[in-house]
């Protein structure tokens, strides 16, 4: 059994034996436990625990998506410090795609298909609400089955201010129009101290946690993500997950989690060191067993790249995202990754990993399962 051979005697690290006997005997993890784990350098320790819990919940099985990412507008207000990505409105290389432009990216190719498409923009003074809209009503018309997991909590906050709507009302109004689920981005790290460091004039942290209850309330689910590897401390990642944990002990509406691997091209932070190898395993580990009560962890391989999406499928994570196809927030801020895989490289890099591929839609649901 996957339990039978993690007893303490085989933790080197001392300071994880409380942690591993509560583990043992089936205990929630507190704040010190999460430091712990996030301050130990004991890697396969961490991977064999976290290991147990990803299998407990999904055997061998790891999933994926087949979908694509479609960023309508680079245009952003906000100017968070670690973004590669956005332009100040007015700021050369700033683009905002017409109605056609999105359409014709959310139009498959005779040997296309996909599942879910996932939007997300700046905040543009100049892309109306109504846009968005149509954008969403658009790209369903083109592809009447795809679920659209669209907009972060960060842009729903937005409009609601602009439009002087409730955010009930704007995520009301996003569903009418075809939006399925909301993907997670804009969580950052959601303590205020560091937030003002990194994204001073974003949401706050209760902000975006309140923002997702209110979805979770209305029945819609969402995903949610860490940014981690800047400036931020190992307190502040824990502290980060305990805040989605306790949100998600009262609304369940999580779908997954999903730490981000900083990249530190062409932002403030380029002197920083790189993020290592070991910082992504440890960190999926670590999330995998203080975030306990959400379903999914998954890794995100175009930040952290293939070699280590696979690795992960060890430390935690069961699911590696998708397809993608277009992805540029973090291409903009150098990463070396492709910009999109086919499918058949995505079933090679889960089998060649050890792992069962299965193709999910957006909610989880196993599409098919492919021989290992
Ligand atoms: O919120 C911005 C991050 C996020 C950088 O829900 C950066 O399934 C690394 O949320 N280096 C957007 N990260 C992406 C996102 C996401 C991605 C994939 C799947 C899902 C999902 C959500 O990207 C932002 C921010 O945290 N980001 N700049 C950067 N330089």
């Amino acid at each position: 059994m996957a339990g039978a051979w993690i007893g303490r005697e085989r933790v080197r690290d001392a300071a994880l034996h409380p942690v591993v006997d509560k583990l043992e005997a089936g205990e929630r993890l507190g704040f010190e436990d999460g430091v712990a784990l996030f301050r130990s350098r004991d890697l396969q320790a961490l991977g064999a625990l976290a290991n147990r819990a990803r299998e407990a919940r999904h055997g061998d099985r790891a999933f994926f998506n087949v979908n694509r990412h479609i960023n309508h507008t680079n245009v952003c207000v906000t100017g968070c410090s670690f973004c590669a990505f956005a332009r100040k409105p007015g700021q050369e290389g700033g683009y905002r795609m017409s109605l056609e432009e999105v359409v014709a990216k959310a139009t498959p190719g005779p040997e296309e298909r996909w599942e879910e498409i996932h939007i997300v923009g700046g905040l543009d003074p100049q892309f109306p609400f109504d846009r968005c809209l149509e954008m969403i009503r658009a790209v369903k018309a083109v592809n009447p089955e795809v679920h659209l997991k669209t907009f972060t909590l960060v842009e729903v906050d937005y409009y609601a201010r602009r439009e002087r709507k409730s955010p009930e009302e704007i995520l009301a109004a996003l569903r009418e129009a075809g939006m399925g689920s909301l993907p997670g981005g804009g969580a950052e790290i959601l303590g205020e101290e560091l937030r003002k460091k990194i994204c001073p004039n974003k949401i706050s942290g209760a902000r975006w946690l309140g923002l997702a209850r209110t979805a979770h309330r209305m029945g819609i689910r969402s995903n949610c993500t860490m940014l981690y590897g800047h400036v931020e401390s190992v307190e502040d990642r824990v502290d980060h997950i305990l805040r989605l944990r306790e949100l998600q002990d009262e609304t369940g509406g999580f779908m997954a989690f999903i730490p981000l691997q900083f990249n530190k091209e062409n932002t403030p932070y380029e002197h920083l060191p790189e993020v290592t190898g070991e910082d992504n395993l440890r960190t999926l580990a670590a999330s995998r067993l203080l975030f306990d009560n959400v379903d999914h962890l998954k890794v995100y391989w175009v930040m952290v790249g293939l070699k280590i999406a696979q690795l992960a499928l060890w430390y935690g994570a069961d699911d590696v995202d998708g397809t993608v196809v277009e992805e540029r927030i973090t291409h903009d801020a150098g990463a070396t990754t492709p910009v999109g895989l086919g499918l058949q490289e995505l079933l090679h890099l889960i089998r060649s990993a050890g792992r069962v591929p299965v193709e999910r839609d957006t909610l989880y649901n196993a599409r098919r399962v492919y021989p290992a």
